[in-house]
């Protein structure tokens, strides 16, 4: 807090993150150090655990950066977690719902608003100045990545307290493939849902190039690359380049 990425998406602008699988907070420093608005630690497939949570997500607030987590599930345990470790905010996978929408939203709240429950060694360091804080600049985001998220994004995004829904393409494909719609329509569909409803949508993305072009689609907040994608790349560049033959 104050949570940078949640200002830009309220005032309409866009917000680029670097997305951190590797479970390693010298990583996220060198990542943070780039000035993203974001970086987002992926609690759901990444290496993190308890203690990597909570020096990564530091140290991205240290600098600046939005911290933010992938939460590992829909759980109001696993949102209460990753805020407890120091997150400005949740992306929650595989939302189906809008009763799902909402239980996240009232996971990553206080009460009356909602039932998160007080604790954790962060929030307690001057936790009247946090429960202020949070209550305006705890991000919550929701992820279409399922067939009943795409039937139900009209009202997962009109549900109240969700500051933006996040495509998940590559569940999403899973999801559609067989049958259903083609992987762009539902992508569309879903962008639309969120505009329809004045919220704000993101959609992952594997790297700069398709970053950029959800970005000219309307898309408010983009992957501008992750750390797995990255390494592969770079590592199998500079051996090409200093191979003999
Ligand atoms: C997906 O594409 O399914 C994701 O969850 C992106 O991280
Ligand atoms: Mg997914």
């Amino acid at each position: 807090f104050p949570n940078r990425t949640l200002a830009r998406l309220r005032a309409g602008e866009a917000a680029r993150c670097l997305w951190l699988s590797l479970g390693s907070p010298a990583l996220a420093e060198i990542a943070a150090e780039q000035a993203p608005d974001a970086i987002v630690l992926d609690l759901q497939h990444g290496l993190w655990d308890v203690a990597t949570t909570h020096v990564a997500l530091a140290t991205a607030a240290a600098a600046g950066v939005t911290p933010l987590a992938r939460v590992a599930d829909k759980q109001a345990a696993s949102v209460g977690q990753a805020l407890d470790a120091g997150a400005a905010g949740v992306i929650v996978p595989l939302v189906d719902t809008a009763e799902e929408a909402a239980a996240a939203v009232a996971a990553a709240h206080y009460p009356p608003g909602g039932a998160r429950s007080g604790g954790g060694m962060r929030p307690l360091r001057d936790f009247p100045a946090y429960l202020a804080a949070s209550r305006t600049e705890t991000l919550v985001a929701v992820m279409i990545e399922t067939s009943a998220g795409l039937d139900n994004a009209a009202a997962i995004a009109r549900t109240p307290g969700i500051d933006m829904l996040f495509v998940g393409p590559g569940d999403l494909g899973l999801a559609l493939a067989g049958d259903g719609p083609p992987l762009e329509t539902a992508i569309a569909a879903i962008l639309a849902a969120a505009r329809e409803a004045g919220v704000p949508c993101g959609i992952f993305t594997p790297g700069p190039a398709a970053a950029r072009a959800r970005l000219e689609q309307g898309f408010q907040f983009v992957v501008a690359d992750d750390d797995i994608h990255l390494a592969r790349a770079g590592f199998a560049a500079a051996l090409s380049s200093t191979s003999e033959s």
